[in-house]
């Protein structure tokens, strides 16, 4: 039988009563302990009697389907980090996962911590530049890929001497293998019950993610094992994942999203988790929901307006009735998509907010909790986060004032370091607080609600404008299915707000229909942020985890250089 009631009935009680010694307790450590993720993800649950229940559902682009229990998820990492220990790669070596979403990702990835190793997860869509500048950065001494990405990397193997080991997953022609590719064939493989696990403790490195930054080169958020306590008890509470469900999560674990939550926290709960490894359509996500009776669901606001954009025709010609909670990460989800959700799928859409350097959700929405459709929710249990002064970053408690939010260190899942760059590190914290470098207000009732990045603020007139607000209003108009709002240039004012929408199908654009979004958002928005101009446009320039990039739009009205872009999903 199902268990309807949710893992936490109280956010204020649990406010309260937390600490993370409960997550400790319930996962077994102590102070002082060995902790080892991918022991965490597969032992342990073996060992608590879950050996035989799936931890895996696998779906390939043809449809085709794999399961792995716990049980296999256990031999095969321990077979893959025994593989990878034979070659010679010894802990603390940085080990890059280039690929698709295939099983071996999800296994070479638990593997790697089994071994010690620092797991260095990377877009496998990334260019060979891309690629390049992040393992150049980490040094990265072996790369696990698919021979289909093959190419990329040997267009940048004679650059890369550091790079000892080319591990291929499918090569299925040796002789064309050079003398650093291997072969990793684990339908073939010595398959090894036992493997002695690297002896991490909480702070031995984990997870190297990079994150792209504004301008410059992207930076490398480096994790530690004992994450795994924050990533654990936040899908617990927040994403409320319990024994019995069916959980999906839409990331790749080339973004942290696909690894804190795609991988750790829900492993960590003993969870099946499915994976869709073939592009999005309606259709297909859809039909994925219905085939393996998908329970909760943690996607991104840009799916769920892509899914609003395709209409309600698609929903009715499946059953979804399995789905029984929603939440969404990466964007500000607008009010309009979570009244969508309710309406369509009979549920809101709970959103979160986190990024790569937090490891874990630091502000949410908690099932027991009343939704403000806009509003990101309130922090998680045991973590202080409140907001500084845009300018002097000094800590205030005002409510509904804009300022830059703010997170006391102390979590579990706190990034430890930039790969060398601890000056950029050192810049993230002022007066004992980690900035997050985006804006926010706080309500009487605590609850949080986005304005926009730092450096996606317009000012205009001296008066500061967040994206967000605007490009809500525009999403609420029946013709619009995305929006961004930038500054451009103006003699007087400094900046005023430029809009760019895509349409939904069926609508095309004209002057007319720019008039009547115009005048539909002037009753919504003040005089201040109304745009001066919409520019239709076809898609909207978005990262390869689905953010839109406003400095990319931003700079081509400015004239300026766009910056570092290898994250750009879409040519413009
Ligand atoms: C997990 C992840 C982090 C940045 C973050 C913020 C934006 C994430 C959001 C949100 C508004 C939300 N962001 N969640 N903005 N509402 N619920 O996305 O990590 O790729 O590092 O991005 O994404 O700007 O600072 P990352």
């Amino acid at each position: 039988m199902f268990n309807f009631m949710h893992n936490i009935s109280s956010y204020d009680d649990t406010v309260k009563d937390f600490s993370w010694k409960i997550a400790e307790e319930e996962l077994g450590y102590k102070p002082g302990d060995v902790i080892n993720i991918g022991e965490y993800c597969t032992d342990r649950i073996c060992r608590n009697g879950k050996a035989y229940k799936l931890a895996l559902i696998w779906q390939g682009h043809k449809g085709e389907v794999k399961k792995y229990t716990f049980n296999d998820m256990r031999i095969l990492t321990n077979s893959i980090a025994g593989y990878m220990k034979n070659l010679g790669i010894t802990p603390g070596e940085r080990v890059c996962l280039f690929m698709d979403k295939v099983p071996e990702l999800y296994l070479g990835f638990l593997a790697g911590l089994k071994l010690g190793a620092i797991v260095q997860p990377l877009f496998s869509a990334f260019g060979s530049e891309s690629l390049i500048t992040r393992l150049e950065d980490a040094k990265t001494s072996a790369i696990i890929t698919q021979k289909k990405h093959l190419p990329k990397v040997r267009n940048i193997m004679k650059d890369m001497d550091y790079m000892k080991y080319v591990i291929v997953v499918d090569e299925t022609d040796p002789t064309h293998l050079r003398e650093r590719e291997y072969i990793l064939d684990i339908e073939n493989m010595e398959m090894l019950d036992k493997f002695d696990i690297y002896p991490s403790t909480a702070e031995t490195p984990s997870v190297l993610h990079y994150t792209s930054g504004t301008t410059g080169k992207p930076k490398g958020a480096q994790h530690v094992h004992y994450s795994v306590i924050s990533q654990y008890i936040t899908s617990k509470y927040s994403l409320d994942l319990k024994e019995q469900d069916i959980y999906w999560c839409t990331a790749d674990p080339g973004w942290v999203t696909g690894t804190s939550y795609g991988i750790i926290g829900p492993w960590a709960n003993g969870v099946t988790q499915c994976v869709m490894d073939a592009g999005f359509t309606a259709e297909n996500w859809y039909s994925f929901i219905e085939r393996h009776r998908v329970t909760v669901w943690y996607s991104a606001p840009t799916a769920i307006r892509a899914l609003m954009k395709e209409g309600e025709a698609a929903i009715k010609r499946h059953d979804l009735s399995s789905l029984r909670y929603l939440a969404s990460i990466g964007e500000p989800l607008n009010a309009e998509a979570v009244l969508w959700s309710e309406k369509v799928f009979g549920m809101k859409f709970h959103d979160t907010y986190w990024q790569t350097e937090t490891g874990s959700m630091v502000v949410s929405n908690y099932p027991c909790m009343k939704v403000k459709p806009g509003s990101m929710g309130k922090p998680f249990p045991g973590m202080e986060v409140g907001l500084v002064d845009i300018k002097t970053h000094k800590y205030f408690d005002k409510k509904g004032v804009v300022g830059v939010i703010a997170v006391r260190p102390g979590w579990p899942a706190m990034f430890r370091a930039y790969w060398n760059n601890p000056d950029k590190y050192n810049e993230k914290f002022v007066d004992g607080w980690y900035l997050c470098g985006d804006r926010a207000s706080i309500d009487e009732d605590g609850y949080f609600w986005f304005v926009g990045r730092d450096d996606d603020v317009i000012n205009t007139a001296g008066h500061l404008v967040g994206p967000f607000e605007i490009e809500s209003a525009l999403l609420e108009h029946p013709a619009v299915a995305e929006s961004a709002a930038v500054g451009k240039p103006d003699q007087i004012n400094m900046e005023v707000v430029k809009a760019f929408v895509a349409l939904k199908p069926g609508f095309e654009e004209s002057k007319m229909l720019e008039l009547e979004i115009m005048n539909f958002i002037r009753k919504k928005l003040s005089p201040l942020a109304m745009p001066q101009e919409v520019e239709f446009v076809d898609s909207l320039p978005k990262t390869r985890s689905g953010k839109i990039m406003r400095r990319v739009l931003r700079a081509k009205e400015w004239g300026e250089e766009i910056g570092d872009i290898s994250t750009l999903e879409n040519d413009m």
